[in-house]
């Protein structure tokens, strides 16, 4: 009987000790299985204020007059950062179209399903002919014009004649040639239409491509228009020759 009460004394000890060295490792390592929370594989709203070398690398192709890639606070009631990115290409080349902008410096993984975001201001241009603000997913690294590379799938504003409105075109390329997914109808109707900052979500699974803007569907791909797993974010503008200097803004870009 003793040996009974001994036991159950035992077994008490027992459990309240695993008790006490449980809740004592709760407390130092967290509660196991809680979902840990998943980041970004990239983000940035550029409230720091400063251009960030660790996240972005400059690209640029052709020549320019001025021309800076920065980041800027755009309203003087409140904190308002952004990168910018502009030029000036007076008395450039007429051959040539001049290109600028940014490279992430880390790669998103496009394996899962991924939801790509990010404001582009198209600046309220005066002027905006044969400018472009453009986002670019490329699993290849340039510091010139990532559209030269072989794979890419491209959001782009242009600029529409005479120069107030734009309009959206989706591409892509693959093996060297471009395929022009949407168009808004170009080149039947040549207006365009107004522009401002604008919100993009560009959602990716299995390579289908599905864009919206301002939280109204644009486009969706009918199969697979992406072969590429991985790419970096390119975000870019680009003038043709002899503009004063022109510049627009991105923010808030998250690849979740
Ligand atoms: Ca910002
Ligand atoms: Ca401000």
């Amino acid at each position: 009987m003793d040996s009974m009460v001994d036991n159950r004394k035992a077994l008490l000890t027992l459990i309240i000790l695993l008790s006490v060295l449980i809740a004592g490792s709760i407390m130092i390592f967290g509660i196991p299985d809680r979902p840990s929370i998943t980041r970004p594989e990239l983000y940035d709203d550029f409230d720091t204020g400063a251009f960030n070398p660790d996240k972005w690398a400059i690209t640029k192709e052709g020549d320019t007059g001025e021309w800076i890639v920065d980041v800027i606070d755009r309203n003087p009631e409140e904190d308002d950062y952004r990168l910018r990115m502009g030029m000036d290409t007076i008395g450039t080349r007429d051959d040539t179209v001049k290109y600028l902008g940014v490279r992430s410096v880390k790669s998103v993984d496009l394996n899962n399903e991924r939801r790509i975001s990010f404001d582009v201001d198209w600046n309220n241009q005066s002027n905006g002919c044969y400018l472009t603000a453009s986002f670019i997913l490329c699993p290849t690294i340039t510091d010139g014009n990532p559209e030269n590379e072989n794979e890419w799938v491209k959001f782009e504003y242009v600029g529409v004649p005479p120069g107030k409105n734009a309009r959206a075109v989706i591409s892509s390329k693959s093996d060297g040639s471009i395929n022009y997914l949407f168009m808004e109808d170009w080149p039947s109707q040549k207006t365009g239409r107004e522009i401002g900052n604008q919100r993009i979500e560009i959602i990716l699974n299995d390579g289908v491509i599905q864009v919206s803007e301002n939280g109204t569907e644009l486009y969706q791909s009918k199969d697979s228009a992406i072969e590429f797993t991985s790419a970096h974010v390119y975000l870019q503008m680009s003038s043709h020759s002899n503009y004063p200097f022109r510049d627009i803004y991105f923010d808030n870009l998250i690849a979740a």
